[in-house]
């Protein structure tokens, strides 16, 4: 009858507390080493998760805020669509996102159904996320970065001290957008890297959309730029609300760490 609700499950909250314990350590556990961390879960990142999990790569991809998406759901000045051009809607298409042409070779696409249907892409290829981590350091072993340093983005903010926990990867890819947030960290905190963070030029999209996937790649042995960390670190341009280049970029990561990891 119209109106009549089920009966509803009665579940004791001591239950509810401990599969979330048991089950989110586990969860942790089994990240504390993998093949690559992505940090980050904008459209490059994603991207990157998807291509690396699908190649059979184990994939955990960190990310500070409690949602995923990036810069995506923001479109171009708040209006909802972004554009993306040929080849990157082969990706777009793959990920079951709806294309509409507005020239030959250039298309719109809507923000959130790009975010939902490339973090579904992500996760169904076997790709880990975790929301609410912030990555504040690295691990730096014999010549190679081998691994994150991560704190719960809550008490990172609250200015708590608690000493935060590192994950082990062969790959660490930095997704982390205008900031490069993770290369930012080496500049400080490794100097023997001799990396800098000049930061993006003026606008100009198509040229900025060629640098940024010729430049993506491993900036230095065991740590990978990706998406707009590329422009910060390699003074490139930006490109606006044209997302072909983010998505181009992290399947470029990923097809480059997975060669890595396949020769050894
Ligand atoms: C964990 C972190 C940390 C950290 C940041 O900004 P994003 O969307 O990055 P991209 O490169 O995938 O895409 C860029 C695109 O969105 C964009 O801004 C474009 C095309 N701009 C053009 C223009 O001209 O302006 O995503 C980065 C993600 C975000 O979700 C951050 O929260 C996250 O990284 N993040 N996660 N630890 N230290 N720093």
């Amino acid at each position: 009858m119209a109106g009549e609700v089920a009966s509803i499950k009665e579940v004791d909250e001591s239950l509810v507390t401990r599969a979330i314990l048991k089950h989110g350590v586990e969860r942790l556990l089994e990240s504390t080493r993998v093949d690559a961390i992505v940090i980050g879960a904008g459209p490059s990142g994603l991207t990157a998760a998807y291509y690396l999990a699908k190649g059979g790569a184990s994939v955990l991809v960190l990310e500070k805020e409690l949602h995923f998406g990036g810069g995506t759901g923001g479109g171009g000045m708040l209006f909802p669509k972004i554009v993306v051009q040929e080849p990157a809607d082969d990706i777009l298409r793959e990920f079951g996102v709806r294309l509409f042409e507005v020239e030959e070779g250039v298309y719109v696409a809507d923000p959130a159904e790009t975010m939902a249907k490339t973090a579904v892409a992500a996760v169904d290829a076997g790709a880990r996320i975790v929301l609410g981590i912030t990555v504040n350091d690295l691990v730096y072993r014999e010549d190679r970065v081998v691994g994150a340093v991560c704190q719960w983005t809550a008490v990172e903010e609250a200015g708590v001290h608690a000493d935060p926990l590192a994950f082990r990867a062969k790959a660490v890819i930095d997704c982390t957008g205008h900031g490069a947030d993770v290369i930012s960290i080496a500049v400080e905190k490794i100097p023997e890297l001799k990396l800098e963070v000049p930061g993006e030029k003026s606008m100009w999209a198509s040229l900025a959309e060629r640098l940024i996937v010729e430049r993506t790649g491993e900036v230095r042995p065991g740590l990978f730029v990706a998406g707009m960390a590329v422009a910060a670190v390699y003074r490139l341009p930006r490109m606006g609300a044209i997302f072909g280049g983010m998505f181009l970029s992290g399947k470029k990561v990923a097809e480059l760490v997975l060669a890595k990891i396949r020769g050894g």
